[in-house]
């Protein structure tokens, strides 16, 4: 399969602001079309990156835009609040147009198929699930987005194809010019404020990801700011609109109840399986994934069949509740995606005698969110910049301690499990805090904590060797 070509703009000067993952992507993928590219990014580091991959950098705000025909910014650049980043200020002020990635795909690649997925919790599990389930239907599929692989990272498709698009609130804040065959909302709670600065302006951004009219809507129905969006969209009477719930039955749509996935988009309802055995898809929250993938899968006309055949063989995603291994009857969970306490507790509502490794950069050291479901958890490691008063908050109800950083946690939280006679207990990774105090990114978190994993065996395989010559 081809590499997506944006050739519109062969011999055009085009503009790229910030080099992260979809500036550098963008900005590549322009090159090779044969546009002219220039580029800034506040971090002379990044820019220094660019340069070394044969990149020009003009800084915008010093130098003006020149006669560039489009400006792609990043998503995580601010265009309104607390104050719009200045060069994006400039393009207003100049009429110049800015743009997304996305936008330049959709361009590229008009006749596939687009499936968008937002919602504050949970896109990046629909985005791989409905990824896995049309390309176990034969049909072939590309996800990308949010989920960390930018959309012109991704090969070419034709009218056979689907994309599958996680989108966060800043790529639809950005976008103006987007249509998705189908759009589906899973859930918002209140997210991002610092970013939009307002719940109703972070609801007004993920609500572009409905932008024209047509196709159909999936919208998760179990929350109420969900429900008046799916309300509205279905007064709006201008596509086809799917409710989703994990509470109720819901006319014309998906539902999980007690564990069991029912049809009631036919006139005919149908029970179609239970959804508790996936290893993969642990939790009561997975369950609305389920149900929210399912309505996508039969919208995007995949049979039922295909669904309950290949639900089962899903991987799940790195870094969330996933099984790293077992080892003398202690299981390892890296779940580093979690960087909320709502996240966190998800995880811990999922496992019980847990070893819990949290901490790191607290947005809010709160810990209501995951009171419910403490009593799964056996002993408290905590790490980074909160982990102090993380140990304050919860050490009047349990064994806390401040291991300071995650391979010291690891290895307390081995100690505590091993020494537990019982076994089966769960270390888990899930800080309910952004990693940046002590790593790149929640990615590297995880791949430390599996390194840590990894050695933990390589020891155990040392001893048993070295038992086996009898040295001790
Ligand atoms: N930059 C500036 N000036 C600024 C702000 C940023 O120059 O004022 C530069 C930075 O120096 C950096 C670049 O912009 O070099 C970063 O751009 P970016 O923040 O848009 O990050 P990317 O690396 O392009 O990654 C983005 C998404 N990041 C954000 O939205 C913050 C990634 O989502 C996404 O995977 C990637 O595009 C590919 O599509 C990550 C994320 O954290 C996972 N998303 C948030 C979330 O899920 O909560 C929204």
């Amino acid at each position: 399969m081809k590499m997506i070509q944006v050739r519109k703009y062969r011999g055009k000067n085009v503009g790229v602001l910030g080099l992260g993952a979809t500036g550098l992507s963008a900005a590549q993928n322009l090159a090779k079309a044969g546009a002219s590219v220039s580029a800034w990014d506040d971090s002379s580091e990044r820019c220094g990156l660019a340069i070394g991959r044969g990149f020009s950098i003009k800084n915008f705000a010093q130098e003006g835009l020149g006669n560039i025909v489009f400006l792609l910014v990043s998503p995580g650049i601010p265009l309104r609040y607390p104050s719009p980043h200045p060069i994006v200020e400039l393009a207003r002020q100049e009429g110049v147009k800015i743009v997304s990635d996305l936008e330049l795909l959709q361009e590229a690649c008009p006749t596939a198929n687009y499936v968008g997925v937002t919602g504050t919790n949970g896109k990046s599990t629909v985005t791989a699930l409905l990824d896995h389930l049309i390309m176990k239907s034969g049909k072939t599929s590309q996800a990308g987005g949010n989920l960390g692989n930018p959309v012109l990272d991704l090969e070419m498709l034709g009218p056979d194809g689907t994309y599958v698009v996680e989108l966060s609130s800043y790529q639809l804040d950005l976008a103006s010019n987007i249509f998705f065959d189908v759009a589906i909302w899973t859930n918002l709670t209140p997210d991002h404020l610092e970013r939009h600065g307002s719940l109703d302006a972070y609801i007004r951004a993920k609500k572009k990801i409905f932008m024209g009219s047509g196709g159909s809507a999936i919208v998760g129905v179990d929350d109420k700011v969900s429900q008046n969006v799916f309300d509205d969209l279905v007064s709006k009477g201008d596509r086809a609109v799917i409710p989703v719930s994990a509470e109720r039955p819901v006319t014309g749509g998906v539902s999980v109840i007690g564990g069991i996935l029912y049809d009631f988009m036919d006139t005919v309802p149908a029970s179609v399986m239970g959804v508790t055995d996936f290893s993969q898809l642990p939790g009561t929250h997975n369950w609305h994934n389920i149900a929210i993938a399912y309505a996508a899968a039969r919208v995007a006309g995949l049979s039922r069949d295909v669904f309950v055949k290949s639900v089962g063989s899903y991987l799940g995603l790195p870094h969330r509740m996933e099984k790293v291994g077992l080892y003398n009857g202690v299981a390892y969970v890296n779940d580093s995606k979690a960087t909320n306490m709502a996240a966190a507790a998800k995880a811990v509502a999922c496992y019980n005698k847990i070893y819990w490794i949290m901490g790191g950069r607290a947005k809010k050291v709160a810990i209501e969110e995951v009171l419910p479901v403490l009593s799964h958890v056996v002993n408290i490691y905590t790490i980074g910049e909160s982990g102090r008063e993380f140990k304050k908050n919860f050490g009047k109800r349990l064994c806390v301690k401040h291991s300071e950083t995650l391979a010291k946690a690891f290895a307390d939280a081995t100690d505590d499990a091993m020494t537990d006679f019982n076994g089966g207990g769960v270390v888990l990774l899930s800080p309910a805090c952004a990693s940046f105090d002590q790593f790149e990114n929640f990615e590297a978190r995880g791949v430390a904590f599996r390194e840590l994993f990894a050695q933990l065996r390589q020891s155990q395989k040392f001893t048993r060797r070295v038992a086996g010559t009898g040295v001790k």
